[in-house]
């Protein structure tokens, strides 16, 4: 006698049987798109708000990554007409004097460049194993820049911090979708806003912000992830408590431990907002699965950043990790910026993976491992480049 669940197993089990093969490698298709202003051709993400990443070939190419090519992450709608003459910059909260600040206004304090790596939480989640939700990023939400502006301290300064400040809140112009979504506003402890190194930037690689990427004029957090970087800034709040706001306090959380992992499927435990990115190396020169063809030496070249310090070393491997050689290190542009490497390895015909590693001038290296967590954030470990030469 069959019961109604026995009939439904004995249905599914033929068609279940047999393997599915789409024949497509995951994460395979990553379609461009040059429809955006400002912007050649990205790789396209999502269209509105906009989620666009830089091929990574760009990097191979270039030092500071162009404007044109660099990525754009917008969680809300954006007004994509602004005014700059008409822009102001409202600093109020826990401060002496609230102020409105023009453009005009700002180019009258000191003017500060920098060169600074732009790297989103989430860049490379779509290489975690196994993957989470959120944007599937390569290695392309990420760029490096010569950032101009003024301090923020300078700034805040001019409207004069009272005591018991706790932390510097940043909004911009974009606005949720739906009534009751909260506002994008993520904030600094009051410390670090009053370092030397944040920056109020309006320029980006000489010449005005592209307005994907936050024109007229958005904060600079060098070392820190791009989420705090808020775009079309235009208020500045000083709280004197802790932001409890849902940005600070909801999301861009991670495992509170020091690579931020956890083992897949096991309970989050503590979290803490992100913010010091650690040391990556990237290859840039060939992509995971190329074929390339049989040379003495096979060069492999890509960029590093350090997180806060600056680059110190970039090693190569071709052994799973076993050995590593040095590799020599291209124009130092400061602690925050990009380094570019470049190496090569007697790679004979056969299969082979790449491995680059870097390490800070704190001593800090990468991991051989994924650091996976549940978010796909702070991706830490090295990337493996498989390649087949011959
Ligand atoms: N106003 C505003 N600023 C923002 C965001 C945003 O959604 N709104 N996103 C942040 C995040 S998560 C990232 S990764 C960076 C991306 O900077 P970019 O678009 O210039 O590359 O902007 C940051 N600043
Ligand atoms: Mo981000």
């Amino acid at each position: 006698m069959f019961t109604r669940r026995a009939l439904i197993a004995s249905a599914l089990a033929a068609p279940a049987a047999a393997r599915v093969d789409l024949g497509f490698a995951d994460n395979a298709l990553r379609p461009t798109t040059r429809a955006f202003p400002q912007k050649g051709e990205m790789i396209l993400q999502r269209s509105n708000p906009p989620l666009l990443e830089t091929p990574i070939s760009v990097f191979d190419a270039h030092d500071f990554t162009p404007n044109d090519r660099f990525f754009v992450r917008w969680h809300y709608p954006f007004p994509v007409s602004i005014d700059p003459a008409r822009h102001r910059l409202r600093i109020g909260g826990h401060v002496g004097k609230p102020l409105s600040l023009s453009l005009a206004d700002l180019a009258r304090l000191p003017r500060v460049s920098l060169a600074a790596v732009n790297q989103c939480a989430g860049n490379g989640r779509g290489l975690f194993n196994p993957r989470m939700v959120g944007a599937q990023w390569g290695n392309g939400a990420m760029g490096n820049a010569l950032w101009e502006g003024v301090r923020l301290k300078d700034v805040l300064a001019l409207a004069g911090v009272k005591g018991g400040a706790a932390a510097v809140r940043f909004g911009g112009l974009d606005a949720p979708v739906n009534d009751g979504a909260p506002d994008y506003e993520k904030s600094l402890p009051i410390d670090h806003a009053l370092s030397d190194d944040v920056l109020i930037a309006w320029g980006m690689n000489g010449q005005a912000l592209p307005l994907l990427n936050g024109f007229p004029l958005r904060l600079v957090v060098p070392g820190w992830y791009s989420t705090y970087w808020v775009k079309m800034l235009d208020s500045i709040t000083v709280l004197d408590k802790p932001d409890a706001g849902f940005w600070m306090a909801k999301a861009y959380l991670q495992p509170a431990n020091a690579l931020a992992d956890i083992a897949p499927g096991a309970p989050a435990g503590p979290r803490v907002p992100v913010s010091i990115m650690r040391p990556r190396a990237i290859i840039t020169n060939m992509v995971d699965g190329a074929k390339l063809p049989p040379r003495t030496f096979t060069p492999v070249q890509g960029v590093a950043l350090g997180g806060d310090q600056g680059v110190k070393m970039v090693e190569l491997s071709a052994d799973g990790g076993r050995n590593w050689v040095p590799v020599q290190l291209g124009p130092d542009h400061g602690r925050y910026a990009f380094r570019r490497f470049r190496g090569a390895l007697a790679l004979a015909p056969g299969r082979h993976v790449v491995l680059a590693r870097a390490t800070n001038a704190a001593g800090v290296s990468q991991p051989p491992g994924q650091n996976w967590n549940p978010s796909g954030y702070n991706r830490a470990g090295v990337d493996p480049v498989r390649v087949e030469i011959g």
